[in-house]
């Protein structure tokens, strides 16, 4: 095979084994970075923007806010909300008020700069149907060469647009792409972005990626030039395609070194600019991709039930280093991973119930947050059951877990009704082919029939079925956490957004922009924290999800979480209804 001279010191050393007649063979070959892509991926598209675009401003007709949605008739002007504001409830002065988005979702630019393959570019290349609009992550918001805008029209502007209902005009500005441009022009604090470990690492370990690194110092300096908070994640799910081919990925305990070397990279090189760094992004939902299809990587012996709970094991591991890590730098910034999951209601009080919420919460937040934010070790509901396989935690790696996060980072996107399984708990609890083993609860978004059997709140896109907007459950769930696992540093809402319904069906701008639903659903959610706050709840920041519509994991464009739409032809952006209203209500309740 050809290797390209530019790769010559990053190479895979790749297998094959396989039996001739009567004998065995094993051969090696050496692949180059080319023929690595080609073989595990093929072609990628390229972007027709395929350098760092400069500057052009932010056009002031894109910031004119929305009429209001709720007015009565004749409305004299823009955006005066009716209710008086409530005099007992603020954002605290430091509270980070951001967005967020991820790697794989937003970047594009799949195969450049020296980039590897991530178990994601095989997922949406090689897996028929993974993706369900067939679509990939190689050109998304094209983010990579967008994120930029240079400071010529400057500061004086990203000042001008404080005041976000600002009348002053600045007729040159055009709706144009530059993403952490248009975030400061909203008056958002923080960005939260991931980090692709593929680009600066192409083969997940070895070799750095030095154009890769150059890339996300630019990213962060950009922000910083804006007055915008970098908050990064270093594992948003997009795994070094190597990683997982070589030794099963998260699967092994190989994968802690790996994504330690890979930590002190990142915690060396940006650990001074950055205030937050988030080590994973939802491991419920990481090693809840395991088992992964079959065929298109290396095959494991795990029992596929157990696979999670390895991954589990070693992703806990990994953190907890990796904290560890960032701490004897002297970083200063608070490092810690992001749970997800709502408040979980029981669906009736009967005693089952009641124990139904107790395993959802265990088996979803506790086998996380126990062993790192109280003592180290599963809740016992999950050690019954992991303990069975995994090895013990050692009294080592329960002292490293236990209190590795500075403060408690959780995407809350709805709430969630639980109830026993109809065969009880038990019954699932001893018989591992029940099709609700291990956690063994129920989970519904509905009241029950004798309760109406409402939704608990209206509905998300149907392509969305798990989230509804339950934002009275906020400061519930808020409180639960606080009282629960009493992190030191207080609650980062790392993500909350609502797919508005249909609204990948619409064609028509002026439609898509006033996303009623999702206004609605930020203006609850933020009245929601700013209860809790009331209550005592530390509540430290609220980052949105998503500063952009963006490629939805296995719902493709299908479905749109953005706060701001994007014309996928000509990649423009314009802020939605809903991103001034997230704004407005931070802006009203922040105190001074
Ligand atoms: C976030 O996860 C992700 O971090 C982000 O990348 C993504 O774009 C965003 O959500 C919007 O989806 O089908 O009933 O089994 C949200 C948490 C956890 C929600 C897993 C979906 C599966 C529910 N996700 N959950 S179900």
């Amino acid at each position: 095979m050809r290797s390209s001279p530019g790769f010559c010191a990053a190479l895979a050393a790749y297998s094959v084994v396989g039996t001739a007649v009567g004998q065995n063979f094993t051969a090696s070959v050496t692949l180059s970075l080319e023929d690595y892509w080609s073989l595990y991926v093929g072609p990628i598209e390229q972007a027709s923007i395929n350098t760092t675009v400069e500057a052009t401003p932010v056009p002031t007709e894109s910031l004119i806010p929305p009429p209001g949605l709720y007015y009565p008739p004749f409305p004299t002007g823009h955006e005066a909300p009716l209710q008086a504001k409530n005099e007992s409830w603020a954002f605290p002065k430091d509270f980070k008020f951001g967005v967020s988005s991820a790697a794989y979702q937003v970047e594009g630019a799949a195969k450049d700069e020296g980039k590897g393959p991530s178990i994601w570019d095989v997922l949406s290349h090689r897996v028929p149907g993974y993706i369900t609009t067939n679509e990939t992550g190689d050109i998304a918001n094209n983010q990579y060469y967008l994120y930029k805008q240079a400071v010529t029209h400057e500061n004086k502007t990203a000042r001008k647009f404080e005041s976000l209902w600002a009348s002053e005009v600045i007729v040159e500005y055009r709706n144009f792409k530059k993403d952490i441009a248009r975030i400061a022009a909203m008056g958002v604090k923080v960005y939260s972005f991931s980090i692709s470990w593929a680009r600066i690492f192409p083969f997940g370990s070895g070799q750095v990626n030095e154009q890769g690194l150059a890339h996300y110092q630019d990213v962060i300096d950009t922000c910083l030039e804006y007055g915008v908070e970098p908050a990064i994640t270093l594992f948003h799910w997009d795994l070094p395609l190597a990683l997982q081919n070589s030794y099963g990925g998260l699967l092994s305990p190989k994968f802690i070194p790996d994504f330690l070397e890979y930590a002190r990279t990142i915690f060396t090189r940006f650990g001074d600019k950055v205030d937050h760094f988030i080590t994973f992004n939802e491991p419920t939902v990481v090693c809840g991709f395991y088992p992964l299809p079959e065929g298109y990587f290396k095959a494991s012996n795990i029992p596929k039930q157990q696979q999670p709970y390895y991954c589990g094991q070693n992703l806990l591991i990994a953190h907890s280093q990796a904290y560890h890590l960032a701490k004897s730098l002297n970083l200063t910034a608070q490092i810690t991973l992001k749970l997800n999951g709502g408040y979980k209601i029981p669906l009736t009080n009967s005693t089952a119930d009641l124990e139904a919420v107790q395993r959802a919460w265990d088996w979803n937040e506790g086998l996380w947050a126990k062993p790192i934010f109280l003592d180290g070790d599963y809740p016992t509901s999950v050690k019954s059951y992991v303990s069975k396989f995994l090895p013990e935690l050692t009294a080592e790696q329960k002292a490293a877990l236990n209190g590795s996060a500075d403060l408690f980072a959780h995407d809350a996107y709805t709430s969630h009704f639980y109830s026993a399984p109809d065969t009880g708990t038990d019954a699932c609890v001893a018989n591992s082919s029940h099709p609700l083993f291990p956690k063994c609860v129920n989970e519904t978004w509905a009241y029950p029939a004798a309760s109406g059997g409402w939704a608990l709140g209206p509905a998300a896109d149907p392509l969305v079925p798990w989230l509804h907007k339950a934002t009275e459950w906020v400061p519930a769930l808020m409180r639960y956490i606080q009282d629960t696992w009493k992190p030191r540093g207080g609650i980062l809402v790392t993500e909350f957004g609502f797919a508005e319904p249909f609204e990948a069906q619409k064609t028509l701008l002026p439609d898509i922009l006033l996303d009623q639903q999702r206004s609605a659903y930020f203006k609850g959610f933020m009245e929601g924290l700013l209860i809790a706050i009331a209550e005592g709840t530390n509540v430290v920041g609220a980052l949105a999800w998503s500063l952009i519509d963006n490629l939805e994991w296995t719902s493709g464009n299908s479905v749109k979480f953005g706060l701001q739409y994007v014309n996928y032809t000509t990649q423009e952006r314009y802020y939605k209804a809903s991103f001034f209203h997230f704004a407005d209500v931070f802006k009203k309740y922040h105190e001074q």
